[in-house]
């Protein structure tokens, strides 16, 4: 049902979208659509069944059959969307990734409150309401988590092992950051602002709280949103307000907002001094790297996704189609290989450029029998384009090699092969009571890490109060390391 949702919706928008498709030029493109979609109509149930086996074919993730999203874990809830679904410039709001790294707060409006101290010559509190009447704004942008891609790391690295699909377009409502600033006024020597919402630990995990520079703060694109697509943030994406930090990676964009303290200097805490940083120059795959070598993540990268075709097509004329996005310099062109790589074409952009928001993009490809490898690349105004191999570092944040999709191009459909058993959660070595009392299974599936990784692992989580007990520790590493290997 919801592929065939899908394909409606696909083909209404070609039908009724761009308004630059019917000119002779494109005119042949859209043939090309069209056909592909019908073509794609026809197929999608089987490719539906067929992609559902693959999915479960993939280590340590379900994929919900109500929504279609691919649980990286339940709880606390990490959400991934499926990379057949980038077909949308805007990301509908069930189909948009979500990672949160605690439970989910539910805040209600009555109590909420903003308020904002430390280097600001008047301290405020600010109520919804008094928000709501301040300017509004609006900015199209693209969501995305500093580790999405981390799967495809070499060595792998711990952490969620997200593929494409942590990342999303939305159309964000609110007010300029700048404007409530100019409520409060900085003080001279402010640098950073520490942003904290109202999600509490798991735990002894620290705090989830980040520092953005007073220069991004200011930033006029940079904003507090409270709709999300034309409707309030709802209780997983941060209602009543979080932070809009476009072009920048979303560990940045707290949610939940409700407390900003100015300070003169960049917040000493877990989530600033050890999560989200990265090499400041290149290193050698699977070192590791001194901490003052280490810079917190801020841009995105270039990056573009394939959704369709998807695993299997019948040979004729097919519609290669995704989206692409950058940082703050645009997307200015994508590139599509049907050869692996070893020839590139122009793909057309679709509809209105915005500054930070998915770019749809079409390419018309005559498709032969045999299995064949798709690749897509997108470069941006800055002159920076797709790599074909990513730069390693240790917690594998900011992935964006040009994707390969294999496509077997073929009248036949291909017989799926049946899902591997999948051993059952038991309680040696106390791994239930240690590892599930916060996760569940998924999230240790998801992990393929090497002994040495799950002590590291094993480590951080006894800090943050997993019942790690001492004479059990050995015989849970040798569980989890044999287990969950790379
Ligand atoms: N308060 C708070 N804000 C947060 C987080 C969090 O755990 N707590 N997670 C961050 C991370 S790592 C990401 S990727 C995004 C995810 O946003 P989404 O769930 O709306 O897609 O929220 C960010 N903001
Ligand atoms: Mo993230």
């Amino acid at each position: 049902m919801k592929t065939k949702g899908r394909c409606a919706r696909l083909y209404i928008r070609l039908k009724l979208g761009g308004r630059g498709f019917v000119r002779l030029s494109v005119l042949l493109l859209s043939v090309l659509y069209l056909r592909g979609t019908i073509l794609w109509m026809t197929i999608s149930r089987r490719r539906l069944l067929f992609s559902s086996a693959a999915a479960a074919l993939l280590p340590g993730n379900a994929r919900s059959a109500s929504t279609g999203m691919i649980t990286l874990s339940p709880q606390p809830l990490d959400l991934e969307m499926p990379v057949d679904d980038f077909i949308d410039e805007f990301t509908p709001v069930p189909s948009f990734f979500i990672r949160s790294h605690t439970l989910i707060p539910e805040v209600k409006l009555a109590d909420w409150t903003l308020s904002i101290d430390g280097l600001v010559e008047k301290p405020i509190r600010l109520k919804f309401e008094e928000l709501r009447q301040m300017p509004r704004m609006e900015l199209v942008s693209v969501l995305e988590c500093a580790g999405n891609g981390r799967s495809f790391y070499a060595p792998r690295v711990a952490g969620s092992q997200w593929r494409f699909g942590a990342v999303g377009n939305a159309k964000w409502t609110g007010v300029r950051l700048r404007d409530v600033l100019d409520k409060v006024g900085l003080k001279a020597g402010a640098t950073n602002l520490l942003l904290d919402g109202a999600d509490v630990p798991l735990g002894k995990m620290p705090d989830f709280q980040r520092t953005i520079p007073v220069a991004k703060a200011l930033d006029p694109d940079t904003m507090l949103a409270y709709e999300m697509n034309g409707a309030p943030l709802t209780a997983a994406h941060g209602f009543p307000l979080r932070l809009i930090a476009p072009g920048w990676a979303s560990d940045s964009w707290v949610k939940w907002l409700q407390h900003i303290e100015v300070l003169d200097h960049e917040f000493e805490g877990f989530w600033m001094k050890t999560a989200y940083r990265h090499p400041n120059r290149p290193v050698a795959p699977g070192t590791a790297v001194d901490a003052k070598d280490m810079v917190p993540v801020t841009d995105l990268n270039v990056k573009s996704v394939i959704a369709h075709p998807g695993e299997w097509a019948k040979p004729g004329h097919i519609a290669v189609a995704g989206v692409a996005w950058s940082n703050a310099s645009p997307v200015s062109k994508v590139e599509v290989s049907t050869d692996a790589g070893s020839t590139w074409a122009l793909a057309k952009l679709l509809g209105e450029p915005t500054k930070y928001g998915f770019r749809k993009w079409l390419y018309g490809w005559d498709a032969r029998e045999g299995p064949h490898t798709l690749m897509s690349r997108a470069s941006n105004a800055n002159g920076e384009t797709q790599p074909l191999e990513e730069q390693w570092n240790p917690s594998g944040y900011l992935w964006n090699v040009a994707q390969a999709r294999p496509v077997l191009i073929s009248r036949k459909e291909p017989v799926a092969a049946p899902a591997p058993e999948v051993a059952k959660a038991e309680a040696p070595n106390g791994y239930a009571a240690t590892c599930m009392s916060c996760h569940d299974e998924h999230m240790m599936r998801q992990q393929r890490l090497t002994r040495a990784q799950w002590d590291k692992e094993v480590n951080k989580m006894t800090n943050w109060g997993a019942p790690v007990q001492p004479e059990k520790r050995e015989a849970l590493l040798d569980y989890l390391s044999s287990r969950f290997k790379p």
